[in-house]
């Protein structure tokens, strides 16, 4: 599928990576950017377009990780540029607590509008996905008038105090940074390649359930935070009839549940968010990444009378839902209903999806190869075991990365190589990038 890419839509490498011009700014950051903030690979983007990031050195990279799930609709794509570039010219920025303005209203309602469920809801717009993770507690805290959280094991939620909080892994998120944001509590997650054999969906929830019961007491408790297929936990995908589950117990209490689809949302998984899948309705959902096609913007979306329980002037920040993201938004939303990006996830999905398997069956350092849509990964562990292997998941990267293509790792062990490609990446490009994965996983057994 070719949305009008400006760049040839080709792996091309004139150098080897990092090229010279990307070592040279890579000197230069060692002496500028704080070493907290870290790269992936140390090489330098100039343009991208489609699923092609183009370097400082004139080399062409194939993108599987889309800025982590950002670019869906592709780099620059089409629709995104117009509005984003003809919106610059005319307002940047008014706040919209001062001045409102036509575009974070229309973004609202359709988030409304695709967001699960058909009941009643509202919406507010915020910059990052942490900020809107935080803004969903806000709230639910707000309209229960309950403090405690629960979010899960391998949980990643962002950056910010409670995020952190909320977000299960030590390193290199949490370590040294606490304090941490009380009241939140953990609970065990459904993770069927390292769950008992055969646990299904409404074990786990019991197990999860059990856990909150004994010690949380579901009368103190707010909400229940979950990503409905883990990201940067490890693209945990719970065994069917958890989240179902999970929500029927919430709605029987009073808890409301929050869906952190920040990674997930906007047709990644084959559907407009990862909870359709199973039917599931959340109260709230938090959305940022996919939305805008690049720009910076998060949403928390919900159930009217829960949004609308917190005070005029509880809820906001000086940029949230700046005009020149809204903008992008809708330009981004266009184009997946344009182009019909859920359906092309699942296209996606369904090549990545075989490849992984084949390499599963045919590589004993591929313990397990999971995901749903254009969110698909592979687990890699000691030959024989289910232990982790992260050094093998970073030398998979390390060579993908060497042979021009980006692909991340993630996991609570480090040990999962996982692919987020753009949903509209051409299936002939798709098909180089990953026989160049599959090669590095070959080159694991030797
Ligand atoms: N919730 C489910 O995936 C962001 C993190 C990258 P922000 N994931 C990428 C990193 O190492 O910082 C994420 C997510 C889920 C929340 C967030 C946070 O979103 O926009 O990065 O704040």
């Amino acid at each position: 599928m070719d949305d009008g890419a400006r760049i040839p839509q080709r792996r091309r490498l004139v150098t080897e990576l990092p090229g010279p011009r990307s070592r040279e700014l890579e000197h230069r950051r060692g002496r500028a950017v704080a070493q907290g903030v870290s790269s992936v690979l140390p090489v330098y983007v100039a343009e991208a377009s489609g699923a092609i990031l183009v370097d400082v050195d004139g080399n062409s990279l194939v993108d599987l990780g889309s800025g982590i799930a950002v670019v869906g609709v592709g780099h620059t794509a089409p629709r995104v540029v117009e509005r984003a570039s003809s919106q610059v010219a005319r307002l940047t920025h008014s706040c919209f607590m001062v001045n409102p303005y036509e575009a974070y209203v229309a973004v609202c309602e359709e988030l409304n509008e695709l967001t699960p469920g058909s009941h009643e809801k509202r919406s507010a717009l915020f910059n990052s996905g942490a900020e809107a993770v935080e803004n969903a507690v806000k709230i639910a805290r707000h309209a229960t008038g309950r403090h405690a959280v629960v979010a899960f094991d391998h949980a990643y939620h962002g950056r910010t105090n409670l995020a952190m909080a909320l977000t299960a892994k030590n390193m290199p998120y949490k370590d040294g940074f606490g304090p941490f944001a009380s009241s939140i509590y953990r609970a065990p997650m459904s993770y069927p390649f390292r769950d008992p054999a055969g646990m299904t969906g409404d074990e786990a929830a019991a197990r999860a359930i059990a856990v909150v019961e004994s010690q949380v007491g579901a009368r103190n408790l707010a909400c229940v935070v979950v990503e409905p297929i883990q990201g940067e936990g490890g693209f945990v995908v719970p065994a069917s009839g958890f989240l179902p589950a999970l929500a029927a117990w919430c709605a029987e209490h009073g808890v409301l549940l929050v869906a952190d689809e920040i990674q997930t949302g906007f047709a990644r998984t084959g559907d407009w968010f990862a909870c359709d899948d199973e039917g599931v309705v959340p109260d709230l959902v938090t959305t940022a990444k996919g939305i805008a096609g690049g720009l910076p913007l998060a949403g928390v979306t919900g159930r009217a009378e829960i949004m609308d329980a917190v005070h005029a002037g509880g809820i906001g920040g000086t940029y949230g839902g700046n005009p020149v993201a809204c903008e992008a938004a809708l330009g981004a939303l266009t184009t997946m209903r344009e182009l019909d990006l859920p359906a092309a996830a699942r296209r996606v999905g369904a090549i990545v999806a075989g490849r992984l398997a084949a390499l599963r069956s045919s590589s004993p350092s591929v313990g397990d190869a999971r995901g749903r849509g254009a969110m698909q990964a592979i687990e890699l562990v000691r030959p024989g075991t289910t232990e982790p292997d992260a050094a093998a998941a970073r030398s998979v990267a390390n060579r993908c990365h060497r042979d021009g293509v980006v692909v991340l790792t993630c996991g609570t062990y480090g040990n999962v190589v996982r692919l987020l490609p753009p949903l509209v990446i051409e299936e002939s490009l798709l098909a180089d990038a990953l026989d160049v994965l599959v090669t590095a996983v070959g080159a694991l057994d030797g």
